[in-house]
Order: C-alpha cells, then structure tokens, then sequence
C-alpha cells in the first residue's frame, strides 16, 4: 500500500509539504495538465505555457531524485479533466491507502479535495501550502476581535515574528514604512536595466505545440521569457536585486508608456508557482540594504509586499470565503467592457496598460490597481467580471491572491474589509504619475465635453453616486469638500457627462 501525493500546479516548491510528508521508496505523486484548470477563465496563453513547462521540469525533478510520478500531459480530447478525475485514474491504477494534499490556492479547488473521502473511501491529509509563511490559523488568530483588518498592523508583527529589517526589536532604519519615498515620477532617468529574459527551451516548445489550436486565451505568445526552473527564478531574482531594486523603491508607483517593466522586480510569477520562496527572497533583498547595495525605501517597499500584503491577503481570502466572491457592496450594475479583452480604447492609459498586458502577461502594481482598476471602479464594473479579468490575464493569478486584491482592493466590494477608502482617481492622477496623458486623444485638463477625459467625469460621477457610504469616511472630505465647490449646472455637467460615457462606454 502507498499514499498518493498531489501536486497541483502552482505548487512546485521543493520543500512542498506532501514532498516532507511522503516517502519516494514506497509512495507516489500524481500531476496533471487538466482540461477544467485550463478552462474555468481564459487565461493568458503565457500563464499556460509558464504552468505547463514549470510542471513539466518539475516532474522531471521529481523523478530524478528517485519519486514514482503518474504525470497526466495536455491532451484535447481526454476525459481526464478534473483533479478529481486525476486522483481516481492513480487510485485505479494502484493501492492506495491515503492521499495527500497541499491546502490549494483556489477555494473551488479546496471543495474538490473535500469530497474525495467520500468519493473515494480514502483518508484525505490537506497539510499546510509551505509557499507562506503566516499559517492560517495564526491569521485568523491575528485578526480576531479587531474592527478593523489593516494590512500596516499584520506587517509590523511579521516584521517582529521573522526579524526581517529588524535591529534590536526596533524597524531598521527608524521607521516601519518609507511609503511616502516611493512615489517619485520617472521622466527617462535613471535607465531601468533590460529585463531578464529566457530564451524558450525544448521543454516550453513542447508545451506550446502541444497547445496549438486548442487554446484561445487572451494574449501573446510572442515574447515568452518567463523563468519555468527554479534555477532560472534565481538568476532572476538575482539580476533584480542588482540592477533594479536600488531604484525599485523611488518609482515604484511610476508609469510610462515605452516603459513595460521600469524598476518592478516580475518575480511574483515564480513565486506564485513555488519557484521561488519567502525566505530566499527577503534574505536577498535585505542583504543588498546591509550592503550598502540598496536604499531602505526600495529595501522595505519589497519585503513588504512579500511578508506583509502577500501574507494578509492571502489570510483575508481563506477567513472571507466562499461568500467573499460574491460581494458587491456598491451594487455595481455596469458590464465590463469588451476593449478590456481587445485594448480598442482611445484612453492612452489604459490602451497602454492592456496592451502590455496582452503583450507580457503582465502589468505592475499602479497599472493594475490605478489604471485597469480604478476605470473598473469609478465607471462601476460588477466585481464579478473584474475579478474574471484580473484572474485570466496576469500570469501571476490565482484566486488567493487575485480576488480580494481586486475585490476588494481595487473595487471596494468587501463593505471596507480590506482598505479603508477606495482607490478612486480621476485623471490628473494618471497625468502626475506617468506621461499617458500627453500621448491621449482625450485633454486630461477637461472633465465635460467630447473631449474631455473619460476618468474626470466618472470621478466625480463616482464620488456622487456614492455620498451616502463615503461622505462621513475622514479620508475623504477633501475630496466631498471638493465636490461641494461646484454648483448645480456644474454637477449636472458632469452627471451627463458620465451617463453619455455610460451609454457609449464602447466607443471612448
Ligand atoms: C492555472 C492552472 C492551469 C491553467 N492549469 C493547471 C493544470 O493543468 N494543472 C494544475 O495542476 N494546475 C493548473 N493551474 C493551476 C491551478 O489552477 C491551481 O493549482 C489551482 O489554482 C489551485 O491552487
């Protein structure tokens, strides 16, 4: 008799817990590309190829270092579609006396393990996903009995539990967070370094001819240099460390339009897949600051994205689920629109941001939470079909984090579980943090008009529309103090203005 182990696909981490738990002299592992993973969104054709050729070196690993691994390859036409289905074909095939699991990323995916005792008259383990370092118990520990859930509170006690940028139990440097650093403007200096590629290998040309004509996701192909090794995932995590994080933390929240990637790190795709962990990367990034090699800004801008809202987001999904997806607590009715899948839009802003996201299956932080997002927020997107899109077509999706990240970060659906205003811009933002605007058909300095910017009337539309939730929140009177400045016609302007764009959303 053995145990059958589970790999799922975002889970390709060496010190994965069903790898500690089982035994390679008398166990076995079970991996699968599955019909119903590839299609419940249409995922970016690179997020596929990233996870079926990180898969597959995976399993050549694992087989390498002595582990029996029944590995299910992409074929159209199986009926092997679920990880369900993957479990029953091992336990068929051989004597099984107990499956293994790491707990999953996605809650759907969760609901399928939990019927397999039943379905299959077996114990069912679900050990702890060693990708994280805030068990979910401790989360819920943290989080119990607090009014208020802020991501700054959780940070500064995994600061103190891991030590990281900590002396003394004091935060290195004097402060917690150098945020207010971080919002520098790039106007073409200093040059950001050229991304680190990788050449596609005989193993990522096979996954994609496997693919050919069987998939019609969203996006490009061309241009596939993700890292699919983790040996690949550390020399990138290493060329970041030299030659983008110095400047990493002063234009974090920059854009421009010629400018994909500028100082960003694209590490998040590995470690969302398990090529890269936690600790390695914190330990790396917080050398460079005690050598001297980076600047506590972009130090303790990084690690706390990775120990802070990595962690807490991810606490926050599994205490919220399952009803959390279903939140729309500012009864948004609009649909998305189609230009989100086809880039068809004359706002500069967002042409540039989806067709980068087409291009790379990938945009950073500002460009998703403040260009993408916020259209998706002021224009009044349901949460629903927001969430699909973010889930679909960055390579670094998946429901743990993809969810209340837009959700609730981004469309402020969750009733204020997660931010304590929304993101809501019009677009003189945009103007201050990048040089869309000056590339636009529309005249950002407008807000009624037919040429007037589309953000400034949703704006203020937005911040109308919403009086009732957000005029007593102390984070925004200015901005109601703002609204009270204009007059009766002004407002009205402006309401018609958003209604034309309401009614015309696919021409804008
Ligand atoms: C995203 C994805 C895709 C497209 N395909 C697969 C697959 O064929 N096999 C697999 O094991 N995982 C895949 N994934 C990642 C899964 O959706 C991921 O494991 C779940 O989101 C649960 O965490």
């Amino acid at each position: 008799m053995a145990k059958l182990g589970v790999i799922l696909g975002d889970q390709l981490n060496d010190d994965n817990s069903v790898l500690q738990a089982l035994d390679p002299e008398k166990d076995c592992l079970v991996m699968g590309e599955l019909g119903d993973e590839l299609e419940y969104v249409s995922h970016h054709i690179q997020k596929i190829v990233l996870i079926f050729s990180a898969m597959r070196h995976f399993r050549k690993e694992l087989s390498d270092s002595g582990w029996s691994v029944h590995y299910h390859r992409f074929d159209p036409d199986s009926s092997m579609r679920s990880f369900s289905d993957l479990v029953q074909a091992a336990v068929e095939k051989q004597d099984i006396d107990e499956i293994v699991v790491s707990w999953p990323g996605e809650h759907r995916v969760l609901e399928q393990i939990k019927a397999w005792e039943k379905q299959f008259g077996l114990p069912v383990t679900v050990l702890p996903d060693s990708r994280f370092i805030c068990p979910l118990d401790d989360f819920e520990g943290w989080a119990k009995g607090r009014k208020q859930l802020r991501m700054e509170f959780f940070y500064r006690e995994m600061r103190k539990k891991t030590g990281y940028l900590m002396d003394d139990g004091k935060p290195a440097g004097g402060d917690w967070n150098y945020d207010k650093a971080n919002r520098k403007t790039w106007k073409g200096d200093p040059e950001p370094p050229a991304p680190m590629s990788f050449t596609p290998d005989e193993v990522v040309e096979g996954v994609v001819a496997d693919l050919k004509g069987h998939v019609e996701g969203f996006g490009e192909l061309e241009g596939f240099d993700w890292p699919v090794t983790r040996t690949q995932a550390r020399r990138a995590l290493t060329h970041f460390v030299k030659k983008a994080l110095p400047n990493y933390g002063d234009f974090q929240d920059a854009m421009h339009v010629d400018e994909d990637y500028l100082f960003h790190a694209r590490l998040s795709s590995s470690l969302n897949i398990g090529l890269l962990g936690v600790h390695e990367v914190c330990d790396a990034v917080e050398q460079a600051w005690r050598d001297d090699q980076a600047p506590i800004n972009a130090v303790e801008g990084f690690i706390r994205q990775v120990i802070g809202w990595r962690e807490y987001i991810r606490g926050i999904y599994w205490m919220e689920m399952p009803d959390y997806a279903e939140r729309n607590s500012l009864n948004n009715t609009q649909s998305l629109p189609d230009w989100y899948w086809s880039g068809k839009t004359k706002m500069q802003c967002l042409k540039s941001t989806i067709e980068a996201t087409r291009r790379n299956g990938y945009a950073h932080h500002i460009q998703r939470l403040m260009v993408t997002g916020n259209f998706a927020l002021i224009f009044g997107v349901v949460p629903k079909e927001i969430c699909d899109w973010y889930l679909a077509v960055y390579t670094d999706a998946y429901d743990w984090v993809e969810l209340p990240n837009t959700l609730g970060m981004v469309m402020h659906a969750d009733g204020s579980l997660l931010a304590s205003k929304p993101y809501a811009a019009s677009g003189k933002y945009i103007q201050r943090m990048s040089n869309y605007c000056s590339n636009c058909s529309y005249s950002v300095k407008d807000t009624v008009g037919d040429d007037a910017c589309p953000l400034n009337a949703l704006y203020w539309d937005f911040l109308i529309r919403h009086r009732d939730q957000f005029e007593s929140n102390p984070r925004m009177r200015m901005m109601y103090s703002n609204v009270d400045r204009k007059d009766d016609d002004e407002l009205k302007a402006i309401q018609n203005r958003a209604d034309w764009i309401r009614d015309n959303v696919e021409t804008v």
